[in-house]
């Protein structure tokens, strides 16, 4: 499958490392010359992207999608797979049990149409995944053999795949899930065979069938700061001390509503301090379905916060979604009741975190939709083209204050049913929320949202809810209020 299109592509989209491989002896010392190097873009500093990947590769990073092979023959699905997105991953085409479900009668056809739809629409691939534990043909699971056979099987499998996509794939998920959730190496047939010597030799045999391409660990639940990405780093960082050629460390990230690890950000900044690539490598953000307003505009605001933990970290080359739709999602069938994790709906409509990535990556002209302060938001209080309010009235009132602090309660009244909100607004420069009731408080910068609680989650139409909070400000005067991306009236 020799398309030789890497170069062309990766310039294209913008999102290039430069320099060696980061891998043998890096250190946190040693991080000089795989530091993420930027191409220039045309349109690099204006914001007029208005694709995914556009908005992207302004920022040097790639966006990806888990591209599906039985939807291929869907055109709308393959508008948006190649029109909005600078990389793909295939969701299960290059996995061994798709490959090679017999032993020695291989089935390309998903992953070459896959290589040869990247190469179509100018993107990059991320192969996924060459030893894994699921997924894996019957004969591999279930064979008995000896270890020195097994041995055999996996270098075979290894420079049988990686060996026919070289120079067509960028990014290899090497090894994906070997950790159990304390942290812990998972019992698989390869550790049972070979302890955690596997993972080593996984790395060696990919860099050797395919030397150009970046060669990566994945799992889940490592998004923050736990047991898990604790023993994720101790594996990474003893595979550096050992010379073995690994050059980051994928990141799933399948979310729930809501649940946006604290420590999301300087998890990816300890991988990346190590000298070490790291991807955001199968996003998605379930919640209860049906979904409902509110429950859309905090995934945005969610996906939003992912977005921007990668653009925070240099060595954070990109963000793959798992999946284009809500129709195409794994979710409903693995977990019965929950859903709507994606950028767009079941029709293919972009839903609200579309808009979210789309400025959280500098496109579409509003970096943050849901700024009260921000002259361009829709919800701006000083912008004369904005919609008039009407949606809802608020009354914003300091109860009271002193010099270094105040108590502020804030009453909503909304016209139409609410089944979930969030309440946005600004505070002095500097000031932070300190403490609050009935809601749940976030804040970024100075823009505090305010999110129901359980208790007052459903509002009936002409309805009020009420939510207060502690500042480190003193008196000041009353924000713009915005009820789910819209400006309130004052009341
Ligand atoms: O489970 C979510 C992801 C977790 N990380 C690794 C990923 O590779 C994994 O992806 C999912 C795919 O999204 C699913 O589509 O992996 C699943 C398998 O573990 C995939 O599901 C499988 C079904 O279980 C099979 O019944 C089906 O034959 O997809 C297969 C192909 O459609």
């Amino acid at each position: 499958m020799r398309l030789a299109r890497r170069a062309a592509v990766a310039i294209a989209a913008g999102a290039l490392l430069s320099g060696t491989a980061a891998y043998g002896t890096a250190s946190a010392g040693d991080t000089a010359s795989a530091t993420a190097q930027h191409l220039p873009q045309p349109w690099a500093g204006t914001s007029q992207a208005d694709t995914l990947r556009d908005a992207a590769a302004t920022q040097g990073r790639f966006v990806g999608t888990a591209l599906n092979d039985g939807l291929l023959n869907n055109p709308t699905y393959t508008a948006i797979a190649g029109g909005e997105f600078s990389s793909v991953t295939a969701e299960n085409a290059m996995k061994w049990g798709s490959l090679e479900s017999t032993r020695g009668q291989y089935n390309w056809g998903g992953a070459d149409r896959l290589v040869e739809f990247a190469d179509r629409h100018g993107q990059q691939v991320y192969g996924h995944t060459l030893v894994w534990h699921s997924q894996l043909p019957g004969w591999v699971e279930n064979g008995n053999f000896s270890p020195t056979e097994l041995r055999g099987i996996v270098d075979n499998h290894i420079a049988t795949v990686a060996g026919r996509y070289a120079g067509d794939i960028d990014r290899w998920d090497v090894v994906n899930e070997v950790f159990n959730e304390d942290g812990t190496f998972r019992d698989s047939v390869f550790s049972r065979a070979f302890g955690e010597s596997f993972v080593a030799d996984a790395f060696r045999a990919t860099r050797a069938a395919d030397p150009d391409a970046r060669l990566f660990i994945n799992d889940y639940n490592t998004d923050g700061i736990n047991a898990k990405s604790d023993g994720m780093y101790r594996l990474v960082s003893s595979l550096l001390d050992a010379g073995v050629p690994i050059d980051g460390v994928g990141f799933q990230s399948h979310m729930i509503l809501g649940q946006m690890p604290a420590s999301y950000q300087a998890n990816l900044q300890r991988f990346a301090d190590l000298g070490l690539e790291v991807v955001i490598t199968e996003l998605d953000i379930r919640m209860n379905t049906p979904s409902d307003a509110g429950r859309l505009a905090q995934q945005a605001e969610q996906y939003r916060q992912v977005v921007q933990a990668c653009l925070n970290v240099d060595r954070c080359s990109g963000v793959t979604m798992w999946g284009v739709s809500d129709r195409d999602s794994w979710i409903p069938g693995v977990f019965p009741g929950e859903g709507a994790a994606n950028l767009y709906d079941e029709d293919y409509r972009p839903k609200p975190a579309y808009g979210a990535v789309l400025a959280a990556f500098g496109g579409g002209g509003d970096p943050d939709p849901t700024d009260p302060t921000d002259p361009t938001d829709p919800s701006d209080p000083t912008d004369p083209t904005d919609p008039a309010p009407g949606g809802c009235t608020v009354s914003y009132r300091v109860t009271s204050a002193w010099p270094g602090g105040s108590v502020v309660e804030v009453g909503v009244t909304t016209a139409t049913a609410l089944d979930g909100w969030q309440a946005t607004f600004a505070l002095p420069a500097g000031a932070r929320v300190t403490g609050g009731w009935n809601a749940t408080f976030s804040q970024s910068g100075s823009t505090v949202t305010a999110a129901n609680v359980a208790h007052n989650r459903a509002v009936g139409a002409g309805g009020t809810f009420g939510f207060g909070f502690q500042s480190d400000t003193g008196a000041h005067g009353a924000p713009a209020v915005s009820l789910n991306g819209e400006r309130c009236a004052t009341g």
